[in-house]
């Protein structure tokens, strides 16, 4: 099969545009604001462009005006929420019409909200999402028990949740914009009862850790994305929770669940959303550096730079053409 040239050249050489999100207010423990320094204080960015040759633009960290608009519903830092989202989906959109995969480094999970919603504006609502994540953050206020909004961002995207809200919170910069039939979780184990409510009601595609054990990981990708995008004409938004990954490995993370993913499995998804050609956005969420011991956090840390590698390219065996010729001094 020949590939086209356009698509060789998005997978040669990618265009990254990378966000800071150091938002922690989705959520009630400190720490997990600290996540895009401890991301690039590794090396992110140079490790992207020696091991992925991608061609990267900094955007920065965003920046939003703190609010505290009042809110009917018991929804934890409403306003704040609110606002730094806002200003996250204009960040994606404007780097996904730069031509650029958009990058965010949260924070919690409650930005997916902000950067989905910007990815469906960047690219008409084609989007599907794959969403790897111990949890399902499929709750509403009238579903969640704390009002952790990183708790809610599916439930805030999808257009089928809509009236399962006590009182939905209004946004003049979003609508729903998903379709739980273009959504796929990979990971799952640990559900709350009205969010498999909303998961067998809706049909969504679910690869839960007994699925990837009985199934192996390639073929729970293959089936995911045929469920949620079976023309494969879809752009493809990859949002992946460090708690999908086991807490023996990524365990500096506010709500570990024991029995996840590999980090190869990890690895096997983000690469598989690489390969597509059509991976236009991605978040890395929930890495809380004060969590831990001091092992435990490099491991997580090093973990989420690894995945996020391998969603741009990464090719461990180097690049042959890119290598002055090596000729033998002797001959025999
Ligand atoms: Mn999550």
């Amino acid at each position: 099969m020949r590939i086209p040239h356009s698509l060789l050249n998005k997978m040669g050489k990618p265009k990254i545009g990378v966000i800071d999100v150091p938002f922690a207010k989705g959520q009630r423990k400190h720490g997990v604001q600290k996540g895009p320094k401890v991301l690039r204080d590794a090396e992110l960015l140079q490790k992207l462009k020696e091991h992925c040759r991608a061609d990267i633009k900094d955007y920065g960290c965003v920046e939003y005006k703190p609010s505290s608009a009042p809110t009917t519903t018991n929804l934890l830092n409403f306003g704040d929420v609110a606002a730094c989202n806002k200003q996250l989906a204009k960040m994606t959109e404007t780097i996904m019409k730069d031509g650029r995969t958009c990058l965010s480094l949260g924070g919690d999970h409650s930005i997916a909200f902000g950067s989905i919603s910007g990815h469906c504006k960047a690219k008409n609502g084609n989007v599907a999402v794959i969403w790897v994540d111990a949890h399902a953050d499929i709750n509403t206020d009238a579903t969640s028990d704390t009002g952790s909004m990183h708790g809610m961002p599916v439930a805030l995207l999808a257009k089928e949740i809509e009236g399962y809200w006590k009182s939905r919170p209004k946004f003049d910069w979003h609508k729903p914009c998903i379709s739980l039939k273009n959504v796929g979780y990979i990971g799952l184990r640990s559900i709350d009862p009205y969010e498999e409510f909303f998961i067998s009601k809706y049909g969504i595609t679910v690869y839960d850790m007994d699925h990837i054990q009985n199934m192996g990981i390639q073929s729970v990708i293959d089936n995911v994305l045929k469920k949620i995008d079976p023309d494969n004409n879809r752009s493809l938004h990859l949002s992946f929770d460090i708690d999908a990954i086991d807490p023996q490995f990524a365990g500096s993370t506010g709500t570990p669940v024991p029995g996840g993913l590999l980090v190869r499995e990890g690895i096997s998804i983000a690469n598989a959303l690489h390969k597509t050609g059509r991976l236009d956005g991605m978040d890395m969420v929930e890495v809380n550096p004060n969590l831990g011991c001091e092992n435990l956090q490099k491991k997580t840390i090093t973990t989420a730079v690894e995945i996020i590698l391998a969603a741009f390219g990464s090719r461990k065996r180097g690049f042959p053409s890119d290598m002055p010729p090596l000729v033998p001094s002797t001959s025999g």
